[in-house]
Order: C-alpha cells, then sequence, then structure tokens
C-alpha cells in the first residue's frame, strides 16, 4: 500500500510479504524504490528523503502490542537503507495500514493501535478515525505541510526519553562544545543536535534551499554531526541518518522556537515528528542553546508548537522529575494506492 503518514510518503508492506532474509529484502525495497539514482526515475520514490520511505509491519507478539513497525529510510542518490532512526510521520499511517490489513479489529468511533517501534524499542499508542468499524481518511483536522483537512491520527509516545541514546540529555549536559560551536544533544525519540543559526550567520528563517545553498555550511554542519554521534552513544554515524541537526531561531508565530533541520544532508520542508518531539524538549532546559530564544511557559503537561518552513508543529510533553514521560502529537494519514509494485 502507498500512503502518506503526516509530511512524509512512502510504500507500507507487510512483513510477510518481503524475503526473510535481510539483504534480499532490501535489494528488493532499493529497487521498488528506484534508488540508487537521484530522480528515482525507475521506481516508485519521490526522489528525496521524504518520500523515500518504507514502513514493514507485523503482528505483535509484546505484551501490551498489536503490530511491530520497522520503519526503514532509503537514500534516493546512493540507494543506502537503513533502519537507524524511527520515523513518526509514516508511523501515522501504520494505524490505518493495520486495520486495513486486518491486523487490528476496528471498533465503531474510534480504534487504538498500539504500536512497538522496531528502531527505537519504544510503543506508540494511535488513535484512528473508524466509524461504523472502517477507517476513514477523511475529517477536519489540517497539518502544516499537507494541503487540505483529513482524519486526526492522535499518536501518543511512551518512553522516548533517550530512546536510542540513553538518555534524554545523552552526554548529561545541557551545553557541549563542538568544534567551537555551543551545541545541545537531546533525543527524545529522535537523536538530535541544536545549533543556534546565528552561530552560523544565518537568520534561521531563510527556505529550505537557501539553506542548502549556503556557501560552506553543510560541511561545518556534517563536522559537528561526525563528532556528536559517538558523545551520544550512537558510534559512527557517517553512513547513518541521525543525530538530526537543528538550527534554531527565535518564534515568530506564537510558538516556542524556530527551527530548520538537516536530516542529516537534505534540509527538512517541516520538521520530523519526533524530531520536533526532541527540540521541544531541549528547550525546557533552563540552560541549553535555546537559553533567551525558546518561549514557553512552565506547565505539565506543556503543549507547544515548534515552528518550521511551511508553518508549525503542535507537541504536547508530560514530565515526571527532569524527563519527558508522555509525548503527543496530531498527525494526519491517507491510502494513496493498494496494489502490486513490481521490484
Ligand atoms: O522525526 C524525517 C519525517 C522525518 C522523521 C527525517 C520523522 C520524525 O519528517 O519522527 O518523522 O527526519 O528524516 O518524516
Amino acid at each position: 500500500m502507498w500512503m502518506r503518514g503526516g509530511t512524509s510518503k512512502g510504500g507500507f508492506f507487510l512483513a510477510s510479504d518481503l524475503p526473510e532474509d535481510i539483504e534480499a529484502r532490501n535489494r528488493v525495497l532499493v529497487s521498488v524504490m528506484g534508488s540508487p539514482d537521484a530522480r528515482q526515475i525507475d521506481g516508485m520514490g519521490g526522489a528525496h528523503p521524504l518520500t523515500s520511505k518504507i514502513a514493514v509491519v507485523s503482528p505483535s507478539d509484546r505484551e501490551g502490542c498489536d503490530v511491530d513497525y520497522l520503519f526503514l529510510q532509503v537514500q534516493p542518490d546512493t540507494g543506502s537503507i537503513s533502519d537507524g532512526q524511527n520515523c513518526g510521520n509514516m508511523l501515522a499511517a501504520v494505524g490505518p495500514f493495520a486495520i486495513e490489513r486486518g491486523l487490528v479489529s476496528a471498533k465503531a468511533g474510534e480504534t487504538i493501535v498500539r504500536v512497538y517501534m522496531v528502531n527505537s524499542e519504544s510503543q506508540a499508542d494511535l488513535v484512528v478515525q473508524t466509524p461504523e468499524g472502517k477507517v476513514t481518511y477523511e475529517g477536519d483536522a489540517r497539518i502544516d505541510g499537507v494541503p487540505g483537512m483529513h482524519a486526526p491520527i492522535i499518536q501518543n509516545y511512551s518512553c522516548t526519553a533517550g530512546a536510542q541514546c540513553g538518555a534524554l540529555l545523552p552526554t548529561g549536559n545541557q551545553i557541549d562544545i563542538i568544534d567551537g560551536v555551543e551545541v545541545t544533544l537531546v533525543d527524545n525519540g529522535m537523536p538530535s543536535v541544536m545549533l543556534r543559526a546565528a552561530d552560523f550567520g544565518l537568520t534561521g528563517y531563510e527556505t529550505p534551499q537557501e539553506i542548502e545553498a549556503f556557501p560552506g555550511l553543510k560541511a561545518k554542519i556534517e563536522s559537528i554531526r561526525l563528532q556528536a554521534g559517538p558523545m551520544m552513544n550512537l558510534g559512527d554515524v557517517t553512513e547513518q541518518t541521525i543525530p538530526k541537526m537543528c538550527l534554531i531561531s527565535s518564534p515568530r508565530s506564537g510558538g516556542i522556537i524556530n527551527t530548520r533541520t538537516f536530516i542529516p544532508h537534505r534540509v527538512h520542508e517541516a520538521v520530523g515528528v519526533l524530531a520536533a518531539a526532541s527540540d521541544a524538549a531541549a528547550c525546557m532546559f533552563p540552560n541549553s542553546v535555546a537559553k533567551g530564544t525558546a518561549v514557553f511557559e512552565e506547565v505539565n503537561p506543556c503543549r507547544v508548537d515548534v515552528e518550521h518552513p511551511t508553518g508549525v508543529m503542535t507537541v504536547e510533553l508530560e514530565w515526571d522529575g527532569d524527563t519527558v514521560i508522555r509525548t503527543g502529537l496530531i498527525r494526519t494519514a491517507r491510502k494513496l494506492m493498494d496494489g502490486v509494485v513490481f521490484a
């Protein structure tokens, strides 16, 4: 099934429809996408990391979970395929997909699909609209970065703090210094490096295209990323798509922070779901790089808007002591086609 999940798009497969052998599976998926080729002309991929994504779904044998969701990122140009990160946008469509494929029975009204997220070894419960016991994609929820209105899918994540790095602040510090630049290293479901846009001569309000073309910037960001990886307990991240690199500046539309995110080499047209959850969590630390830039109220749970190039992402964080215990978001998804794809 080809689906849009949040601001991403890709192929949703039952694990049982793919080869069991991982190398054989990867060969099939890369070929389906049409990689390696930046244009992905010979496949289904959309020539951008955000539209070159795969979800592999199977029934779960974990207590409290209905399905397992494995996310795979195919890099269009190189054809590399990685399970090193989670994707909260694609996750939105896992709920309806699991119901449509009969892995979860729909109830009348709303159906909760409990998802074990294999990449980050954590759980998210999705509330899917199922009037009369059938998935509907139609509704009145709007998310920035997607035209039109659709049925809301509520995402409630647990245990995202430190999911991949072991702790919300993996180094234990609110600020570290890499290449002479102050950074905040954070993981609330997506390992992220927060950087001040001004430290790179940017306003932070440039378009993704302007940022990608900014002289010398990509090399500086990549140098910091490669050093941040081991500091965040991620090892050598040369071939990985994490950590994400988030340039921050003051909010302009009533949010808590404004962001531009390298994912990690192209700049996101919006912001990743879990990346926004990590950015929001970093802003809550009084001495992070967001000090003096982030605008927020100290309430718990707190609902905050993370600004990005095409609007805002609203994140709800619930704290217990120094860590986040629940992260909530609203996404939408849509079934685009269901059929046979040729590898
Ligand atoms: O952070 C893109 C996306 C993502 C990831 C990326 C995501 C998340 O927007 O949870 O959704 O950061 O590569 O789809």
